[in-house]
């Protein structure tokens, strides 16, 4: 079996702005980050993914990038990126870049260039054309921040794609020089020694040719409309990524993610079968969307985790021979899984621990979130004045300020999906603002770090901390949690998550109650097999091995 170290790794996402502030102006920075290094090894962790540090206006917090090769001023400069590169390869600790490469900011040289006038050289950078007759938008498409997906420019009176905020126009990929510049940046950070890059919705970077407007039925005329299916998953994207592995990535012995919103598991397929030599592994958006209706996202539905047991079988068995599967319930863009998937109240502890042992027990890359690792949870701000994030902002401002929609009933949608939910600063400790900054943090804390921090999670060996802290140890010590096949068990329970690892003669079996309702479950003949209880968030086994207690999590040997 050829070990690779990206299968074996677990990596830790830092989302700079929030993690740790160091000179007192309420916004995360690189220094701040540098100390708390030390943390970060304790933990155990492989690889830092660090969300986008790059200069930026924050129009959408880095992921609007005005300087590809220069640091965010609010983050500090590339003396100190050097400084956290060094600090992490020092502890044995790679660093995995974000690249935002399907648009940059309007603020971008190369935009203003491009906005400048029709004949600039730097026009085909983006995204223009003209209007139609009556001045209608090129197509019907809306943009992912509410609104449409095109904003008309006075200087030269064409419209400029943008699928996200206005301030984010899209690199136009067609352009074979706008390719070459980007594989040159790219290629600045991996001489810099980057061990790894996360690729920032990399399979919209393809849209389908003509632009051509979603026709879905009962369209209104002018109405706006999802136009995805032209732009997802397009028809270059494996062109693209092929091209620029070929003449960048394969260079380097590096880590690779594409996030693909939308991609199946037949695309994820074409993404990552090693033998393609595009990425290896994508970030699915699939089980991310098992709580979201008809509507889209903020649509918020019940799950069960029946559905979402099918979506994860679905990938492990998908991607069992071809293909890599990146493993997360978390990150910048998601609510807080135990508040989402586990129990943020009475079973808080508890079902962050049996959240983490699906994590890093299914087969594929786990990923952690900044805060996951103690079971920060979402936060309910009573008012749209505390919330930044420019999806949750585009969106309250749609349907209550111009939609006249309830605000309470949109609020308590922002409370269960937005962002900033896991956008909160990081909970260091219990003083003032949980030890993130010493001044006025950008974002409201949420008021329960006082009993969730980081200092009370070190304080107490039944942490959740600690949890993970023996889950990245295992997994450093056994194969079977990265190369082990996957096999389900109890496929129609409604309440179990159950399936087997095998690697040769080991053979490990996975138990998890996703309810707080004790269950019991009929697998005697793999229950006879147990030989040893590897790892349970309870401090001890069960009183019969068929009972699973509430939230209750057990990976077994077997013999
Ligand atoms: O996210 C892409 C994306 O689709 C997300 O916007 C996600 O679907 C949505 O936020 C869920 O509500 C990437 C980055 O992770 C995100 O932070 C950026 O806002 C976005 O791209 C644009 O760069
Ligand atoms: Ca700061």
């Amino acid at each position: 079996m050829n070990r690779t170290f990206w299968k074996e790794a677990v990596v830790y996402q830092i989302y700079p702005r929030s993690f740790q502030d160091s000179n007192g102006d309420g916004i995360g920075d690189l220094q701040g980050i540098i100390s708390r290094l030390d943390y970060l090894q304790k933990l155990g962790v492989d690889v830092v993914w660090l969300s986008p540090v790059y200069k930026s206006p924050n129009d959408d917090n880095g992921y609007d990038i005005s300087d590809y090769q220069d640091i965010m001023d609010e983050f500090g400069t590339l003396q100190d990126w050097e400084e956290l590169l060094t600090g992490l390869h020092a502890r044995g600790i790679k660093l995995m870049m974000d690249l935002v490469i399907n648009h940059s900011s309007d603020e971008h040289p190369w935009f203003v260039e491009s906005r400048s006038s029709k004949d600039n050289p730097y026009r085909d950078y983006y995204i223009w054309r003209p209007g139609g007759p009556d001045g209608e938008r090129p197509n019907n498409w809306s943009s992912v921040f509410s609104g449409p997906a095109w904003e008309l420019d006075e200087t030269t009176g064409e419209y400029y794609l943008h699928l996200f905020s206005r301030k984010q126009p899209d690199l136009n990929w067609e352009n074979p020089q706008l390719r070459e510049e980007l594989y040159k940046m790219i290629t600045f950070w991996l001489d810099k020694g980057v061990d790894g890059l996360r690729m920032d919705v990399i399979n919209m970077i393809s849209k389908v040719e003509g632009l051509p407007s979603s026709h879905r039925d009962g369209l209104a005329p002018g109405e706006l409309a999802w136009g995805g299916e032209y732009y997802m998953n397009g028809p270059r994207v494996h062109e693209f990524l092929h091209e620029m592995n070929d003449k960048v990535l394969s260079n380097y012995n590096i880590m690779t993610v594409g996030e693909t919103p939308g991609a199946t598991v037949e695309d994820a397929i074409l993404y990552t079968d090693e033998e393609r030599k595009e990425l290896q592994m994508v970030f699915q958006f699939e089980h991310m969307d098992v709580d979201s209706g008809p509507d889209g996202k903020w649509d918020v539905a019940p799950w069960t985790l029946s559905k979402l047991r099918d979506i994860l079988h679905k990938w492990q068995v998908g991607l069992a021979d071809k293909g890599w599967n990146s493993l997360y319930l978390n990150n910048h863009d998601q609510p807080r899984m135990v508040s989402r998937f586990g129990d943020d109240g009475k079973y808080r502890v508890i079902s962050a621990k049996m959240l983490a042992t699906l994590l890093h027990t299914l087969k594929g890359t786990p990923y952690i979130y900044q805060g996951e690792e103690i079971g920060m949870t979402n936060v309910k701000f009573t008012a749209i004045e505390h919330y930044k994030d420019i999806e949750i902002l585009n969106m309250y401002r749609e349907k209550v300020t111009e939609g006249g929609a309830d605000p309470n009933s949109v609020l308590n949608a922002i409370h269960i999906k937005g962002r900033d939910n896991a956008r909160t600063p990081m909970q260091w400790d219990d003083s003032a603002n949980a030890g993130f900054t010493e001044g006025e943090p950008w974002l409201k804390v949420n008021p329960n770090y006082k009993e969730i921090n980081v200092e009370q999670a070190l304080a107490d060996s039944d942490s959740i901390f600690y949890y993970y802290q023996r889950l990245l140890a295992l997994r450093k010590k056994n194969p079977i949690m990265a190369y082990g096949e996957y096999k389900l068990l109890l496929p129609e329970h409604e309440d179990i998550y159950a399936y087997t690892r095998t690697l040769d003669d080991e053979k490990w079996l996975v138990l998890l109650n996703f309810n707080e309702v004790p269950q019991t479950v009929d697998l005697s003949a793999e229950l006879s097999k147990a030989t040893e209880l590897i790892i349970g968030n309870y401090p001890d086994d069960a009183p019969t091995r068929e009972l699973l207690r509430p939230y209750e999590a057990r990976v077994y040997r077997l013999k």
